[in-house]
């Protein structure tokens, strides 16, 4: 779906000083001069030419300002939280839209305890309901049930942003599918820019304006022309310091929603990249959770030599990466169990943050219109573990030198606290070592570098060694680094470190650099899995110092947890979670495995083999003590195409079976679907059967993707083979996508107890 015409562009930049490269925002920072935010290249202009033209290219102070925030949060609330939809339709009843218990300081509380510095609301998403009471339309908050038509959510949460100091931004969809003059142009884009006044002129300071490039149809069946230009001109004028997102001029969609950013991540761009159609046709076109990659621009580089070589303009256009806790933008509570862990969270960090970009972590409020439990428990977990790394910084009072540095510009500016100062060299000089030599040995596992980006961007290549007393060994290494890079590598002990800058677009800067070690992290050895009668689980520590807390009973384990002094011994099925500290911090959990006390089963054999495109490693995957992910991929999955599935598992000789439990996944959109059918059966010889249990499960449409168990319990199982027998539905029905095509069923694993 694409938002903007041809002639749309062709009339933005018509508008603004007809710029020879057509269709991009170049020269519109809403009518200000050229101010260093793009440079223009001439044609033969050489590429050390162009080069050096991008390494003068600087962000204007408002894309500073929002580079600087680092962590910001998305809020997805509106009438799709109570219909459970991911896109609305725009003909839902306001009616529908009651929250008992909104409570926007909730919100931005935890944000603020998250570690985020922004709030940006979905003041409209494309259902059109206002979360404002808009004067110009009656489809807004003002209609519906909550406080009486008196309330005003993103009066709220500007409120508590302002009681929490943290910034606001709004996201208005350009989308409406309830608005009757969406697609008679004129008239919708009127109405679009009074939306906006009423947005930017009530509400205070505005920091981020984010428009998405979602486009579809409005009511009436047309498509809108959106006068994009005008939209920019008001917001320059009613909140000049508010940057303008994704389908604007200051700040560029990272290209994925997976919350991951390219490795080399440059902010001087081509300024083709700011092209409304290239957006716009990268954008989210389908709800569908997981259904659809926008626009994978992953692994593709937007800012080397080469892709500037071919540019007519080069503009500083940041990447800000948007990603949700939850596989949907929006609360269903189907995905209460699938809250990214901190684990994840941090990992995300480190790919956003850590990649020269904004992370924009959308957590989105449930039907109570407050943060969810499960979600607060994630974002805390992920907060203890940066904070615990990032609190001391081992380069703070080390000795540092440089091959070069430029006057005024000394290498310790690299570690002092002056955000102002920085480290740069001699004209000319495009390569150089930094040296820190620290107070004594140290270990650490993760690196920082800042460049000091008001200079513009320039770093091409670098590397980070350590010396390990007789050589220098390479640590990590990287291409880009901006605003903030973020490098983790295996921990090493050492007093002495360098950075060398391989390659610069002209002389490098650097205005921070920090060595840091994460938290520490339990490991379990065996690490779950199934053991017969009983089994010694040793915990251990990747850090040295650390002490071990665990819990037996499926809680979280905390600082007033066991502590760990010696093996523990297991005799039945549980599960263990772990997590290590230092002493006086409080631990962050990193193990949760599950022990199976099993039957040993001496083979397994199918009636009809699975599919040669999902085998697992074979029929002995389905007794291996590793469960299937929720992710057919994922190599524990034995997927049978069309066919029943039919298992049988030795048992060596007659055993008395307490319970058996056979998992399956349902994953529709990958084809996949639960088996309508479950049969249990027990034989002494292979030959005989006795049937113990059928279990049936309706077919339901639904986006979900599930692991369900199948169980059978009972005190008077006896047998020597176990049969799993399960129904496939055959075809993929007729609401399906694949409709009439072979359905699968993916089963993983049996556990005979
Ligand atoms: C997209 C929208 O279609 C999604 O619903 C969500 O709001 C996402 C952040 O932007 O374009």
């Amino acid at each position: 779906m694409i938002t903007t015409t041809r002639t749309a562009l062709l009339t933005i930049v018509s508008v603004f000083l007809g710029m020879p490269c057509a269709m991009t925002f170049s020269q519109e920072r809403g009518g200000e001069a050229p101010s260093g935010s793009f440079a223009i290249i001439r044609p033969g202009d050489s590429i050390q030419e162009i080069v050096r033209k991008a390494a003068t290219v600087v962000p204007s102070p408002r894309q500073t300002q929002w580079q600087e925030q680092e962590f910001i949060a998305f809020i997805h609330f509106t009438m799709n939280t109570f219909t459970d939809r991911e896109w609305g339709l725009g003909t839902e009843s306001p009616s529908l839209f009651n929250p008992t218990a909104l409570d926007a300081r909730q919100w931005v509380k935890v944000i603020r305890d998250a570690g985020m510095r922004m709030v940006i609301v979905t003041a409209k998403h494309h259902d059109g309901l206002c979360l404002w009471p808009s004067k110009v339309t009656e489809h807004s908050v003002k209609n519906t049930p909550w406080r009486n038509g008196k309330g005003d959510v993103v009066g709220e949460v500007a409120a508590a942003c302002r009681e929490f100091g943290l910034r606001f931004g709004v996201y208005l969809s350009p989308w409406d599918r309830h608005e009757p003059t969406y697609g008679d142009s004129p008239k919708y884009n009127e109405f679009f820019r009074n939306q906006l006044r009423e947005l930017l002129g009530n509400y205070g300071a505005i920091s981020e304006v984010w428009f998405d490039g979602a486009c579809g149809e409005g009511p009436n069946g047309k498509r809108q022309v959106y006068d994009w230009s005008s939209y920019y001109r008001l917001i320059r004028e009613l909140q000049p310091a508010a940057v303008i997102a994704i389908m604007g001029p200051d700040v560029r969609w990272v290209g994925t929603e997976s919350g991951y950013g390219r490795d080399t991540e440059w902010s001087v761009l081509p300024d083709v990249v700011q092209n409304l159609e290239t957006i716009a046709a990268g954008s989210q076109q389908n709800p569908v959770d997981g259904a659809f990659v926008p626009g994978d621009m992953m692994g593709e580089d937007l800012g080397s030599r080469d892709k500037l070589r071919s540019a007519k303009a080069l503009v500083w256009y940041p990447a800000e990466t948007d990603v949700s806790i939850r596989p949907g933008w929006f609360y269903h509570a189907s995905q209460d169990d699938r809250v990214k862990t901190p684990d994840k969270l941090v990992d995300i960090y480190y790919s956003s943050v850590g990649k020269n970009s904004v992370l924009l972590l959308n957590i989105p409020p449930d039907k109570r219109g407050l943060i969810h439990d499960n979600d607060i428990k994630s974002l805390m977990g992920m907060r203890r573990i940066l904070d615990q790394t990032f609190r001391v910084n081992l380069l703070a009072s080390a000795h540092v030198t440089a091959t070069n540095e430029k006057a005024g510009h000394r290498a310790l500016s690299v570690i002092d606290k002056e955000k102002a100062n920085y480290w740069t060299t001699d004209d000319g000089v495009e390569s150089a070592t930094l040296e820190f030599i620290l107070p004594r040995e140290e270990t650490f596992d993760r690196a920082m570098l800042q460049e000091h980006i008001r200079a513009g961007q320039r770093v091409e290549e670098f590397r980070l060694d350590a010396h390990t007393g007789k050589e220098w060994v390479p640590l990590t290494q990287g291409t880009t680094i901006g605003y903030k890079r973020l490098l983790r590598f295996p921990a090493v002990t050492a007093k002495k470190v360098r950075l060398v800058i391989e390659k610069s677009r002209t002389s490098p800067t650097l205005s921070a650099i920090g060595l840091f070690k994460a938290p520490p992290r339990a490991i379990a050895v065996p690490d779950g899995g199934p053991f017969q009668d009983s089994v010694q689980v040793r915990l251990g520590c990747d850090t040295k110092g650390a002490s071990i807390y665990y819990t037996l009973d499926g809680t979280g384990p905390t600082s007033k947890s066991e502590r760990y002094t010696r093996p523990i011994v297991l005799t039945g099925s549980g599960t263990l979670k772990a997590a290590a500290a230092f002493a006086g911090d409080e631990p962050v959990q990193s193990l949760d495995t599950r022990y199976l006390k099993c039957l040993k089963v001496r083979d397994v054999t199918f009636e009809k083999p699975s599919s040669p495109k999902y085998p697992g490693a074979g029929p002995l995957t389905l007794i291996n003590g590793k469960r299937g992910l929720p992710d057919f991929h994922d190599g524990e999955w034995l997927g049978f195409e069309g066919d029943d599935v039919g298992a049988t598992l030795d048992l060596g000789e007659v055993r008395t079976v307490r319970a058996i439990t056979a998992g399956f996944l349902q994953e529709q959109g990958a084809w996949i679907f639960l088996p309508t059918k479950v049969v249990f059966a027990a034989s002494d010889d292979g030959v005989r059967w006795t049937p113990l249990a059928e279990q049936t499960s309706p077919v339901e449409q639904s986006e979900r993707v599930l692991v369900k168990d199948f169980e059978h319990s009972s005190a008077n199982i006896r047998g020597r083979y176990i049969r799993v027998s399960a129904t496939n539905i055959g075809i993929c029905p007729s609401w399906h996508s694949g409709s009439g095509t072979k359905a699968w069923v993916f089963i993983d694993e049996i556990i005979v107890q």
